[in-house]
């Protein structure tokens, strides 16, 4: 019998949605169960979403199952064999975590999110406090892309799962999508990502 994994989480959250697309790459059947980060149902210790249960196991931190999910699921297939070119796709892993999530997310994402979905005002302060930070960061990633592909050099791996929803929520919002529009081969990938059968099966209700 395949694998099957409960996703519990937002509906609409980039971390769910790379153990989505983890899931889809390896074949395996998932379930999304709603779960705001800030509920009772969290399983969280840290109120974060997602919680994933599979295998008998209860994880948390989609660095650690998406690992899991390709080692256990997918012989590998997303992790390059060659040390270097792994710890190519790691660093942009935690580039992703640890500094272009956070600042999209704050800047911008949740900002929208919470004036869309929400309808609180928009926090135009937070927005242009963050806008020359998010500038510098597309035109890092950009010139990295533009200078030796960086990871998209390595095929498609778990760095692409992990970016992808991270540039993908900033393209939704007004000022991410023109951002991006001036970054040339962040705007290529992103478009080679989107016909992939993971994503295209995991997209967000948003994007329809
Ligand atoms: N390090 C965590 C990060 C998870 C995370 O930040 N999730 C966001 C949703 S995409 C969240 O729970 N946000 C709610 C909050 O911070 O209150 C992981 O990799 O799973």
């Amino acid at each position: 019998m395949s694998a099957q994994a409960r996703i519990f989480g937002t509906v609409i959250s980039t971390y769910t949605r790379i153990v989505q697309i983890a899931c889809e790459e390896a074949g395996i059947t998932h379930e999304t169960i709603a779960t705001p980060a800030r509920s009772p149902q969290n399983r969280h210790p840290f109120g974060k979403v997602p919680v994933v249960e599979i295998d008998g196991l209860q994880l948390i931190e989609s660095v650690a199952i998406a690992h899991y999910i390709d080692n256990a699921h997918n012989d590998g297939a997303l992790q390059p064999g060659d040390p270097a070119e792994r710890a190519i796709a790691d660093q942009w892993i935690a580039v992703a975590n640890n500094y272009l999530f956070p600042l999209f997310e704050r800047g911008l994402v949740m900002p929208w999110i919470m004036h869309r979905m929400a309808g609180y005002p928009l926090e135009r302060e937070t927005i242009d406090r963050a806008l020359p930070q998010i500038s510098l960061a597309l035109g890092h990633v950009e010139a990295e892309l533009a200078k030796d592909g960086a990871w998209t050099k390595l095929g498609f791996t778990l760095a692409d799962v992990f970016l992808y929803p991270v540039f993908r929520g900033l393209q939704l919002t007004p000022q991410g999508e023109m951002g991006i529009a001036q970054c040339d081969h962040l705007s290529v990938w992103l478009g080679k990502c989107e016909k992939r059968m993971s994503i295209a099966a995991t997209r967000w209700e948003t994007e329809q």
